[in-house]
């Protein structure tokens, strides 16, 4: 056999679900999961900073999907005035949900990892349930300020991005909005199946549910006390002891301080450095069981100097090209 030569920017991490290294781009220009507009344009600025090139580069086969293309979101959004219990805009979140769930099937059935460019978090019901269809043991990385545990009886603000954790797991059954019965047929998340790290802006309801369920969180003060590769390594370790399933990894932009990802729609400060964001994919490609991604949150629209929009949209790809084998050397 021969030797594979590699270009000097190819990456050489081995991907264990993915050797031929193809990967599908499913745009998730959605932002109907919360109140602020700009969301929707994150997708667009990626690519624009030239991500598909980027990942090329390293050696991937790209293709894009375009799961909610027929959707008129601006417009669905505008006419989205639908309320079940304190839940908004139940229809048009779970609409969209199911056609990302389907889109990060269809990449999964064709052997190409899934990276989803969100668009708010509420899309991380589609794509975690894509994934746990296809491969029911997969496991969840989930980096992120927040949660996104709150169930509908205990959300505050009723936007569903802070929910997607609670429907995947299944909690809460009785009290969903009946647009999301199309779940039911979808293996639930296990509550050992899923580590966060990076949180430090948790509700009291939050704070109950992921205690009662024993679920692994690592804070930014566990990031401050282990730092961030003991907290990797802990983190994998509790979700993914055999170390031989896949790995989702679902990753919120502000997880990153606000110094570096200012733009996006709920900033709060004491985050991780850019350099411990970009550790943590860094890490989970090197363990070669990365089995798909999510980069949601960039919001270009909130960017109050001209800096933010580039910082922010930057430090997305960035965590793209990190998860996807980028090494410093
Ligand atoms: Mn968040």
């Amino acid at each position: 056999m021969p030797i594979k030569e590699f270009t000097d920017t190819e990456t050489r991490v081995n991907f264990k679900f993915h050797p031929d290294k193809k990967t599908t781009l499913v745009l998730a220009p959605f932002s109907g999961g919360q109140g602020k507009s700009g969301v929707e344009d994150g997708p667009e600025h990626m690519l624009k900073a030239g991500l598909q090139k980027e990942l090329e580069l390293l050696g991937w086969d790209v293709a894009i999907s375009e799961p909610l293309k027929d959707l008129d979101l601006d417009k669905e959004k505008k006419n989205a005035k639908d309320v079940f219990g304190k839940c908004k805009r139940p229809a048009l979140v779970s609409d969209s949900a199911q056609k990302i769930y389907k889109g990060v099937r269809e990449a999964i059935q064709n052997k190409t990892l899934p990276l989803t460019i969100g668009g708010d978090h509420s899309i991380g019901i589609g794509t975690l349930a894509g994934s746990l269809a296809e491969n029911p043991e997969t496991c969840v990385l989930w980096i992120d300020a927040h949660a996104d545990i709150n169930t509908p009886s205990t959300t505050d603000s009723g936007n569903l991005h802070g929910c997607p954790v609670s429907f995947v797991m299944g909690l809460d059954r009785a009290a969903w909005p009946p647009q999301f019965s199309w779940l039911d047929s979808v293996t639930t998340l296990h509550p050992s199946k899923i580590a966060y790290i990076g949180l430090r802006d948790v509700d009291v309801g939050e704070r109950k549910i992921l205690r009662d369920h024993g679920i692994a969180a690592f804070s930014m003060y566990h990031v401050d006390k282990y730092g961030i590769a003991k907290v990797v390594e802990m983190a994998l370790a509790k979700v993914n002891p055999s170390g031989t399933n896949p790995v989702h990894v679902s990753y919120d932009v502000d997880a990153i301080d606000p110094l570096y990802t200012p733009a996006t729609g709920t900033p709060v400060r004491g985050g991780l450095t850019l350099r411990e964001g970009l550790f943590i994919v860094e890490a989970v490609a090197e363990t070669g069981n990365l089995s798909a991604l999510d980069v949601v949150e960039t919001n270009p629209a909130l960017a109050l100097q001209d800096t933010h929009a580039l910082d922010t949209v930057s430090a997305g790809c960035a965590i793209a090209r990190c998860a996807l084998g980028e090494t410093l050397l």
